[in-house]
């Protein structure tokens, strides 16, 4: 193995670990293919602000010039947002982006495996992928689930999309060994809206509880991750039965436009994005924001412990 070849983490980050200090990782699909453009540009420097705000380092990550990039800087990120000649990159595609030297934007997978290769315990997303509608037959189900039942990284999300099957989701998640525990709540939340109806059997009261269960996985040498269902505030969150409807509308939509594979999800947040007149924007940005200031939390009482 020949890591160093590859990883390319930013000095501030790099220091950041070897002292032990609090690291939280961020994806860049939700950049890329998860916002529009300039919009995102904004929200980018927006969470990595909230991040250093509660003590932690942030750490954007991105597939550039043939490196891992763990720690982006202002030029990068400008890149990873205009998002011209960026591809989506998941598990399936990080040898091909890094040998011919392709932009590539991480998922919730890849950017847990650059995390883990950094050493970084902690990352925070909007939303993961899950198993779509209608994925017993399509078998369409995100690689998100394989790699949170086998990379030791923690991922604070707000849950997932309507657009998924929320109650295979977490059979899978089940199956595939992941904890998933509710920061607060003991509903598995669903994106947009704090409730999906879905019970979890673990509900923390707080980010301290959670970075115990974290400290403790990790002594255990436990190889896989966890998630964190950490719902959107109250005051930015949506209408379940409201959001059903454009959810439902995007899902014909995409069904009509014959989209298909990795294409699916970037379609359907593009189209919500638009049927709710961006407001379903403000929602995820808020969220996404929520969800880093809980990772450093969990981060700095972790470095704590
Ligand atoms: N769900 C969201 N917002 C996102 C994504 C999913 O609400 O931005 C992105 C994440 O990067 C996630 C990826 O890891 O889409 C899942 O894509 P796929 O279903 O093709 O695995
Ligand atoms: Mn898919």
């Amino acid at each position: 193995m020949d890591l160093n070849k590859y990883l390319d983490i930013k000095p501030e980050v790099k220091q950041a670990l070897n002292e032990g200090r609090p690291v939280v990782a961020l994806e860049s699909t939700i950049l890329s293919h998860g916002m529009p453009y300039p919009q995102n540009l904004g929200f980018a420097a927006q969470v990595e602000a909230v991040i250093r705000e509660e003590g932690a380092v942030p750490a954007t990550i991105a597939l550039i010039g043939g490196k891992i990039k763990v720690g982006l800087s202002e030029k990068d990120l400008e890149v990873m947002c205009r998002a011209e000649n960026v591809g989506k990159v998941s598990r399936r595609d990080f040898a091909i982006y890094l040998a011919e030297k392709k932009t590539g934007a991480t998922t919730v997978a890849s950017t847990m495996m650059c995390a883990a290769m950094a050493g970084i315990k902690l990352f925070a997303t909007g939303g993961i992928g899950g198993v779509h509608r209608g994925g017993e037959l399509s078998m369409d189900i995100s690689a998100d689930l394989q790699e949170l039942g086998n990379t030791p990284v923690a991922v604070v999300c707000a849950g997932a999309k309507q657009i998924l099957d929320i109650g295979r989701t977490l059979e899978y998640l089940e199956t595939m060994g992941v904890p998933v525990i509710g920061n607060g709540t003991d509903e598995f939340p669903a994106f947009y809206c704090r409730n999906s109806g879905y019970k979890l059997d673990y509900a923390a009261k707080d980010e301290t509880e959670i970075a115990r269960i974290v400290k403790t996985s990790t002594e255990l040498g436990l190889k896989g991750g966890m998630l964190i269902g950490n719902p959107c505030p109250a005051e930015y969150a949506q209408d379940f039965k409201e959001m059903e409807k454009v959810i439902d509308q995007a899902l014909a939509d995409a069904e009509k436009a014959g989209v298909r594979g990795k294409q699916i999800t970037p379609f359907l947040l593009a189209r919500i994005v638009e049927l709710t007149g961006g407001e379903s924007l403000a929602t995820n940005i808020q969220l996404a924001l929520n969800n880093a200031r809980c990772a450093a939390k969990i981060a700095s009482a972790l470095a704590a412990l």
